[in-house]
């Protein structure tokens, strides 16, 4: 008899197994996770965007490698990530064709500007933070690729988080001017942040089931939480204030209370009418246009080896 292979899925999920490329997994899940991992890898690719705008402004040469590296990593991000995706069949030129006629979504946060420097420290701090939040525990999804994958590129979110807390620090510290700048950014990117982890949990139409195949193991809020929780002691050892006047520690909950998320900014964000999401797809429709003579070098060439390989 053969075994039922909806059944054998679900105690693989049961039981804590990853699914792989080659096993048999619901089209809903194939689907689900492709459109996970695709937002996912364009996140990073759109987001080195706002960061990039200041490699050749950075203060010093130490902060330029250091935010390089950052951004170079973030390309790693995406290429991992797009790659995950197509072990599930889904074809990178789609998926970047999807990008770039706007179909797809990424990341809301990365369809704000960059305004001053203290936006490099707010980003790695803030952005890395809530990313942090959110990616270690897809660590353990189920879809084996997007879970190894989430390993490495959780390790370098740890630095890219680090970098940013530390250019936090020195201007925080510094001269009145620079510390009003580190408030600046914190006033701007803070709410945008507790965005990045979506609708709340009851105008989230994915969450139930991506909870129930183990593609997500917390919930928006809960995810939400956690970084509220998180990062309040951080804006206290720095100094600056959260830009938020309900903010308040709940003894009861044992968690921070916190003011009304704009979900109408949000949605505005996400349809694509937030304030750089026309630059920010113009840019990438650019990148990709100039660099085709790229990749149709790298095919002719390809093709040559293969061609000297087989004589
Ligand atoms: N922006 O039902 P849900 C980074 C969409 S970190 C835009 O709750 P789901 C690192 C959502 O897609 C950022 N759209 O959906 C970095 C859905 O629309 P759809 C990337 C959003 O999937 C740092 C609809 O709303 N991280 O890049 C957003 O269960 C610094 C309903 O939402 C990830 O992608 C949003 N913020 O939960 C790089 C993590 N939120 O697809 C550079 C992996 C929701 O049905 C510099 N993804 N939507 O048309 C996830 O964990 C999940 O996909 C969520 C959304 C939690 C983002």
């Amino acid at each position: 008899q053969t075994p039922d292979p909806q059944l054998q899925f679900d105690l693989k999920v049961a039981d804590e197994q990853r699914i792989e490329p080659k096993d048999w997994m619901p089209e809903p899940y194939r689907r689900t996770l492709i459109r996970q991992i695709s937002q996912h890898a364009h996140s990073e690719i759109v987001g080195m965007l706002p960061e990039g705008n200041w490699i050749t402004r950075a203060p010093s040469l130490r902060r330029k490698a250091v935010l390089l590296a950052k951004v170079q990593d973030e390309a790693g991000h995406g290429l991992y990530l797009y790659s995950a995706a197509e072990t599930l069949g889904a074809s990178r030129e789609q998926m970047i064709a999807d990008l770039h006629s706007g179909k797809a979504k990424y990341s809301s946060i990365f369809n704000y500007p960059t305004l001053s420097w203290a936006d490099m420290g707010a980003i790695g701090w803030l952005v890395d933070g809530a990313a942090i939040m959110n990616q270690v525990p897809l660590c353990r999804t189920s879809y084996g690729p997007y879970a190894r994958a989430m390993v490495r590129i959780c390790k370098e979110e740890s630095f890219h988080q680090r970098q940013g807390y530390e250019i936090m620090m020195t201007l925080a510290n510094g001269l009145k001017e620079q510390k009003d700048m580190a408030q600046d950014a914190l006033n701007r990117w803070w709410w945008p942040v507790l965005m990045m982890f979506g609708p709340k949990d009851d105008e989230s139409p994915n969450t139930a089931q991506s909870m129930q195949w183990k593609i997500k193991r917390f919930t928006n809020d809960e995810l939400r939480q956690k970084f509220v929780d998180a990062t309040v002691p951080q804006a206290e050892y720095l100094g600056l204030t959260i830009p938020d006047p309900d903010l308040k520690w709940n003894e009861a909950r044992g968690h921070y209370d916190f003011g009304a998320i704009n979900w109408d900014e949000f949605w505005e964000v996400v349809k694509g009418n937030g304030p750089c999401n026309r630059q920010r797809l113009e840019a990438r429709q650019k990148a990709h246009a100039e660099g085709e003579w790229v990749r149709e070098a790298a095919l002719v060439y390809a093709k040559k080896r293969e061609m000297r390989d087989e004589r």
